[in-house]
């Protein structure tokens, strides 16, 4: 057993390193420009819930725009960002994971970005003029997220052979969708250099979303796990962004996608900053199977519920709770 003295790490827990890659399969790449993206990306969906797309329309400049002001902002004195907290959810939160307890090796800062982003119950920073950088980075990141997710859901929706293309996408249209941006920092942690181990960074959980889309800088961490419950480090790409199938997302598929379970645990050298976008439907949204999936006969593998239900459920549990749990059938 690895022993720390060290408080601030008591809470938070060791991940013992997973073993070589040897067998382990590699996380599908989607090019969007390949006319074979709709099965890949379904294909992807059912085995692993992730995916990593190339070929997307994101400006680079962007996002290194907006990862350069998350590192200016992640700079600031302690005492600068705890004005912007506690996060209950939102604003800026410092170890603390959600209000049930959960705790991890990162600062972050989470953001109500839906309908009209960043108005009035939006955080007091971003309407100082200092933050205008920041604030129109986020903007125009948020705006690029949401094309991208809707590029990606109509290509989902092609590979499942539905007639209407924006069937998925359309959930995530309009004034009322529940959006979350989050900027994540998992300063190094070099008390852990030499040891075959890794401290939890953001503890194993599935999003409670329709999909999530990251993007973080060169520092690996991020980890996912496959069906058998082996866990497969996802090698870091800059330029590109990966895709996480949500909770919702595999409900409105009854089953057939998996919601993906993943974890991120902190580097002992290098900062990871990742930026993640969580498209959610408006609260009175059902989220059932969509009826132009199911079989003949198949019955619907979970309760009706609307998002606004599952989003309060999700928000009442811990992290690594199996969230769907109680909404199945
Ligand atoms: C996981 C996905 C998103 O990061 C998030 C997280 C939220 C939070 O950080 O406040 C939750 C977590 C997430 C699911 C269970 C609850 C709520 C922390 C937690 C323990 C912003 C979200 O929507 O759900």
């Amino acid at each position: 057993m690895v022993v720390l003295a060290n408080p601030v790490l008591d809470q938070i827990s060791l991940i013992k390193s997973p073993d070589s890659g040897d067998n382990l399969p590699s996380i599908p790449t989607i090019d969007l420009s390949s006319p074979n993206s709709p099965e890949a990306i379904v294909r992807a969906c059912k085995e692993f819930g992730f995916f990593k797309i190339t070929n997307h329309p994101v400006s680079m400049d962007l996002v290194e725009k907006l990862e350069a002001e998350a590192v200016k902002f992640f700079a600031l004195p302690l005492l600068d960002k705890e004005k912007l907290g506690p996060s209950s959810p939102f604003g800026y939160g410092s170890k603390k994971i959600g209000m049930n307890g959960d705790v991890g090796w990162l600062e972050y800062l989470l953001l109500a970005v839906g309908s009209e982003p960043f108005s009035e119950s939006s955080l007091a920073f971003l309407r100082d003029p200092s933050s205008s950088s920041f604030r129109s980075a986020l903007v125009e990141y948020v705006l690029s997220m949401r094309k991208l997710v809707c590029q990606v859901l109509e290509l989902m929706a092609d590979g499942l052979q539905l007639k209407q293309r924006d069937t998925i996408s359309k959930l995530l249209q309009g004034s009322e969708c529940d959006e979350i941006f989050r900027l994540n920092h998992y300063p190094p942690c070099p008390l852990l250099q030499g040891f075959n181990c890794g401290l939890t960074g953001f503890g194993e959980h599935t999003d409670p979303q329709i999909v999530s889309v990251l993007r973080s800088n060169g520092t690996s961490g991020l980890q996912i796990a496959l069906k058998d419950g082996r866990w497969v480090s996802v090698p870091s790409d800059r330029e590109a962004f990966f895709i996480n199938v949500g909770d919702s997302l595999q409900v409105l598929t009854n089953g057939r996608f998996r919601s993906v379970k993943h974890r991120v645990i902190a580097n002992s050298l290098k900062s990871r900053v990742s930026m993640i976008y969580f498209g959610g439907p408006p609260v009175a949204q059902r989220i059932a199977p969509l009826p132009q999936l199911m079989e003949e006969g198949e019955q619907s593998l979970y309760k009706d519920f609307t998002w606004g239900e599952y989003k309060r459920a999700a928000y009442k549990s811990r992290l690594g709770d199996y969230r769907l749990g109680p909404f199945e059938l």
